[in-house]
């Protein structure tokens, strides 16, 4: 079998829109998608059975916060993370090239790779393309990411020139060879994915992508995009790189986004999402919702019956069967219950959050789905952007 197949279901004549399904090792996912992000082996606060309720059809981990703890030897011991963390469909990992360039000032980078200091006890360490690899192999995740340089928008207040976003990118390509070494070294018998480089300069996204179209991955990514720039130049690298990959190959828009940047993303061809905003944004009480975003800790939710979101039906929108109200209304667990917890710190209000925001990513995705494949996309985004726009 091979590690990866990708099958194109319908296209969208008015847009670079796909509906695809992508064939793992662990399974099937129904593309476009969206990811959970499990960055330590657990999506915040969710248990696995409910990942699976809320239709999550492959969710992220990542190298570089793995291999700090709880290591490789247990991660070895378990055959990987799929076993460990009890999640038994597609995991996708990052290759800690981001998650290392997040350290800040504490990270040395060559052309070896980057020297850090471990956050967890301080020990000097060294990731290389070789050694992400490595890593990558042990937890035997279903997709792995090439290791590269995440250009960054902005250093100290300067905004990257062009000679450093080519330095940068070519650094990444000589990575994505040693990645692609390294990977059929190991006989990995996962899928290893490119990642587009180039900042905010299209001639140089291009000359990235041919370069990583010529290595032959078989999916690719774009990278360094969502790290502080203005939507503006956000939106115009989403409009020129995805679209111009292979076709017949998966594209995933790396940390990528809102309820709009997902659908504008599949608009410009991308079939593959994950962003922390979902769970991150649960647990600080902002919620998403067909009508707009809901900011939970404001004090006019504190007497609210209503739920999250009235056209919503995961967990924390339709309560626990069989207990209705009082008033004989629908069940559900209220915002004033949800504004509630969050008062008083209690577990169960980011719990809830969280499955409500995935949920809504997950749904949001399936609707695309489902307009795709009934050709409809156009209708479906016009929809989309004037109920997001009416406000909760
Ligand atoms: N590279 C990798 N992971 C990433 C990114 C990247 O550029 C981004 C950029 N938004 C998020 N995660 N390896
Ligand atoms: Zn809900």
């Amino acid at each position: 079998m091979t590690a990866l197949q990708f099958d194109l279901l319908a296209t969208d004549p008015d847009s670079h829109a796909r509906r695809g399904t992508l064939t793992l090792n662990h399974g099937v996912v129904q593309t476009p998608i969206f990811m959970p992000v499990g960055t330590y082996g657990t999506v915040k606060g969710v248990m696995p059975r409910s990942l699976e309720e809320m239709g999550a059809q492959i969710i992220l981990g990542n190298t570089f916060h793995l291999w700090m703890r709880p290591g490789l030897d247990v991660m070895g011991a378990f055959g990987g993370l799929h076993a460990f963390e009890q999640w038994n469909r597609p995991i996708l990992t990052d290759s800690g090239g981001f998650q290392v360039w997040s350290l800040g000032a504490m990270r040395k980078i060559s052309e070896e790779g980057v020297k850090f200091a471990s956050p967890v006890n301080g020990d000097k360490l060294l990731l290389t393309p070789e050694v992400s690899m490595q890593i990558q192999t042990v937890l035997n995740s279903d997709i792995v990411m090439q290791f590269d340089e995440c250009t960054p928008y902005e250093t100290q207040g300067r905004i990257t020139t062009e000679a450093e976003a080519r330095r940068s990118m070519e650094l990444s390509l000589r990575w994505a060879k040693r990645c692609q070494a390294e990977f059929a070294r190991l006989q990995n018998p996962n899928a290893l994915f490119g990642i587009v480089q180039g900042g905010m300069f299209e001639h140089l996204r291009e000359e990235s992508l041919a370069a990583l179209v010529e290595m032959d991955f078989p999916g690719y990514a774009v990278g360094g995009v969502s790290v502080g720039e203005p939507k503006e130049d956000m939106r115009r690298i989403t409009a020129h790189t995805p679209h111009r990959l292979p076709a017949h190959k998966p594209r995933y828009l790396m940390g990528v986004g809102t309820p709009e940047d997902l659908v504008e993303g599949v608009a410009q061809g991308v079939d593959m999402f994950d962003c922390v905003m979902p769970t991150r944004n649960a647990r600080n009480g902002t919620i998403f919702t067909r009508y707009g975003d809901l900011k939970l800790r404001n004090a006019r939710h504190r007497n609210d019956p209503q739920p999250l979101d009235p056209s919503c039906t995961c967990h924390a929108c339709a309560g626990t069967a069989g207990v209705p109200w009082a008033d004989g209304g629908r069940g559900g667990f209220s915002r004033a219950y949800l504004h509630h917890l969050d008062r008083c710190g209690e577990m169960l209000g980011p719990m809830l959050a969280t499955i409500h925001n995935l949920h809504y990513y997950l749904n949001l995705m399936r609707e695309i789905r489902e307009a795709l494949d009934a050709g409809r996309f156009g209708e479906f985004r016009r929809q989309f952007a004037s109920d997001r726009a009416r406000g909760v």
